[in-house]
């Protein structure tokens, strides 16, 4: 079920949006001012705003600034509200990141087809979002989205002073089994792989799949010492989860992966350098008889 956040300073117009939207089958929240309004969206979480223009106190177009420079609200479709229709407000309005705008006294009929159309965007919109972050055979995050995290959390980590460690992983010898046992069984292999990893890892620690059988691991607020511990946990998982081949008749196969790790406790000069850092290790790991982490 949808949930609207309505906002006027109107008591009537809110008792019947209330009334309209309900009937629709909407969840609806109503508050009479936009600092409130404010304060129940840092709180709880809303698919769509009916917001009006002016209010005492915070106007609605004030309201709507604030909600379109947050990250986390930015993408909640807003319906300004007003009984004002003169085309300047509109544009403003608009030009400021609303959806749409609906003047009052609103048409039911009317402005539940404008909230239908703006929550289809904002569905489709979602979509569009996790295809083009989200990793298609493994489900989680690509490489940009990936990248595009773990630089949010490096810079944290820099305005924090905490330690922050990224691990590069490339699973051995991985072009074998494919020639082995094909390239279904490989696939097999990149999400089984994945689902360990998710497993092994904590919640907060940020996954990314970067291409082929590469991956790599951000972990925010980490001593060097604990990240490689829980490196360590998943090469040792890993070297023992048998894996059964799509063809029957084949046995259980095994890979293994090495891993480069590097840390910003050491002086670091940037995300690149850190990169940089994890890559060399990751290449000394392959050349020194791979199945090993080195940092
Ligand atoms: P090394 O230990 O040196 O990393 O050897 P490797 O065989 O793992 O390295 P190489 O880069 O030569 O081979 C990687 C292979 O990964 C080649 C490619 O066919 C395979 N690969 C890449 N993406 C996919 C995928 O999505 N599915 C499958 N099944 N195979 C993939
Ligand atoms: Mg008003
Ligand atoms: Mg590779
Ligand atoms: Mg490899």
């Amino acid at each position: 079920m949808y949930k609207i956040l309505a906002v006027d300073d109107a008591k009537d117009t809110l008792l019947l949006l209330e009334f309209d939207l309900s009937a629709e089958g909407y969840q609806v929240v109503t508050t009479d001012a936009a600092d409130s309004a404010l304060r129940l969206l840092e709180k709880e979480h809303f698919d769509l705003i009916l917001l009006d223009m002016y209010m005492p106190g915070i106007t609605g177009i004030a309201a709507l600034e604030v909600i379109k420079k947050k990250e986390a609200l930015q993408h909640i479709p807003v319906i300004m509200l007003s009984a004002a229709d003169g085309e300047d407000e509109i544009v403003s309005a608009l030009e400021l990141g609303a959806d749409d705008y609906v003047t009052k006294p609103y048409i039911a009929k009317v402005l539940l087809a404008r909230i239908a159309t703006s929550l289809r965007l904002m569905e489709k919109n979602r979509e569009l979002e996790m295809l083009a972050t989200t990793d298609f055979l493994t489900g989680i995050n690509n490489r940009g989205r990936f990248y595009e995290l773990a630089s949010k959390a490096f810079t944290e980590s820099v305005r924090q002073t905490s330690e922050l460690v990224l691990a590069m992983f490339d699973i051995d010898l991985f072009k074998l089994v494919n020639d082995n046992y094909g390239h279904e069984t490989g696939d097999k292999v990149l999400l089984e792989y994945t689902q360990l990893m998710a497993k092994v890892f904590r919640e907060h620690d940020i996954l990314g799949r970067l291409g082929g059988e590469e991956f790599a691991v951000c972990f925010p607020h980490t001593a060097i010492g604990e990240a490689i511990n829980a490196c360590e946990r998943f090469r040792l998982c890993l070297e023992q989860h048998a894996i059964m081949p799509e063809k029957q008749e084949q046995e259980t196969l095994f890979v293994t992966v090495s891993i480069g790790i590097a840390s910003t406790g050491i002086a670091s000069s940037g995300l690149e350098d850190l990169i940089r850092r994890a890559d060399l290790g990751l290449y000394q790991a392959k050349n020194t008889g791979r199945n090993k982490i080195i940092d």
